[in-house]
């Protein structure tokens, strides 16, 4: 189990910029209205909050349900990517747990590769949780939609370059093995073709079904503490059941329970492993009253130990009759 206190830094990262919808950009706000930071202290840790990351007027289009064309919104992307990237790896540095909060899923590019960055040099791997209804593992010339928020993966995994915007940007990298994408139920045709050729670890919805929630997260969990890894997990909130989960751009049915998802974040817990954290495409327009910022903030106490029982539960036993 993970000692505490932790020393967790927060930093948002205020953009929708990589999605097709606007409102993900206030993620970082709502998640700490619904008591993200209160949570974490209850837990005993300890909290250094350095606000959010933003664009100057990101998000302008003449059609207000939508935000502008993706090449014009890449930029801000890729700005947004960069400076994550630089902020997350001096947090690594200091000794401290990032918590990055969106935002869209593009700027996971930032802070992945800020962990890269970071593990590289000491020869420390990296195996990445991607948590979420989709892959993102689209480029350019296989995204149905253009939208950055689908390739973020495919990106770090060194699948193109996109172009000299990006080159120097950071210098992370990590390799397909080390990504598992866990809870997928919705891959472009291309996109399947590109994480199967790779070798992607692919753990989707019917998989989660028929094995359990709890053999298919063990087998991720023991991978990673056997290559010594230091664990990111990326957890998008369309991952859960849209029941449950309203207040994504990107709702795609039949995803994890409240139970699943919560098991997910307690074996994560007290496997130990995990270093640096995502929690990304909240979007506070289409949540319903806070319901699923309030499941957010439930599942990331989970994740910094919060447990039914209380720590003193000890070792889960079944007790038989006679
Ligand atoms: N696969 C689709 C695309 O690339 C949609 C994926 C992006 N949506 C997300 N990602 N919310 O998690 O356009
Ligand atoms: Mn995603
Ligand atoms: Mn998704
Ligand atoms: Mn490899």
């Amino acid at each position: 189990q993970q000692a505490r206190p932790r020393r967790i830094d927060l930093l948002g990262v205020a953009t929708a910029s990589g999605a097709s919808v606007r409102g993900c950009g206030m993620g970082p706000e709502a998640l700490r209205v619904a008591g993200l930071v209160e949570a974490l202290m209850e837990l005993e840790h300890v909290v250094a909050d350095h606000g959010d990351l933003r664009r100057p007027q990101p998000e302008l289009s003449l059609d207000p349900s939508s935000t502008r064309l993706p090449d014009e919104r890449k930029a801000d992307v890729l700005d947004l990517a960069a400076r994550a990237s630089d902020a997350g790896l001096a947090i690594l540095q200091d000794g401290y747990f990032p918590l990055f909060i969106g935002g869209d899923h593009s700027i996971s590019m930032g802070t992945i590769s800020a962990v890269a960055r970071h593990c590289a040099p000491k020869g420390k791997p990296v195996h990445v949780i991607w948590v979420d209804a989709h892959a993102d593992y689209n480029t350019p010339d296989t995204s149905p939609s253009g939208n950055l928020h689908g390739m973020p993966l495919a990106l770090l995994c060194g699948e193109t370059e996109f172009d000299e915007s990006f080159r120097g940007a950071w210098l992370g990298r990590i390799d397909p093995h080390d990504v598992t994408i866990f809870g997928a139920r919705s891959i472009d045709r291309e996109e399947r073709r590109l994480v199967q050729a790779r070798g992607v670890d692919v753990v989707d919805m019917r998989k989660i079904d028929q094995l359990g929630v709890v053999a298919a997260l063990q087998k991720v969990i023991d991978k990673a503490r056997a290559a010594g890894a230091h664990l990111h997990v990326s957890f998008d909130v369309d991952s859960i059941d849209p029941a449950i989960a309203p207040g994504g751009g990107t709702l795609v049915p039949g995803g994890l329970t409240y139970r699943e998802a919560h098991l997910v974040m307690e074996m994560l817990h007290d496997s130990g492993l995990v270093g640096s954290l995502d929690v990304v495409e909240l979007n506070p327009f289409l949540d319903h009253g806070g319901k699923t910022a309030t499941l957010m903030v439930d599942l990331v106490a989970s994740l910094f130990g919060r447990s039914i029982m209380g720590e003193e539960a000890g070792p889960v036993e079944f007790i038989t009759e006679g």
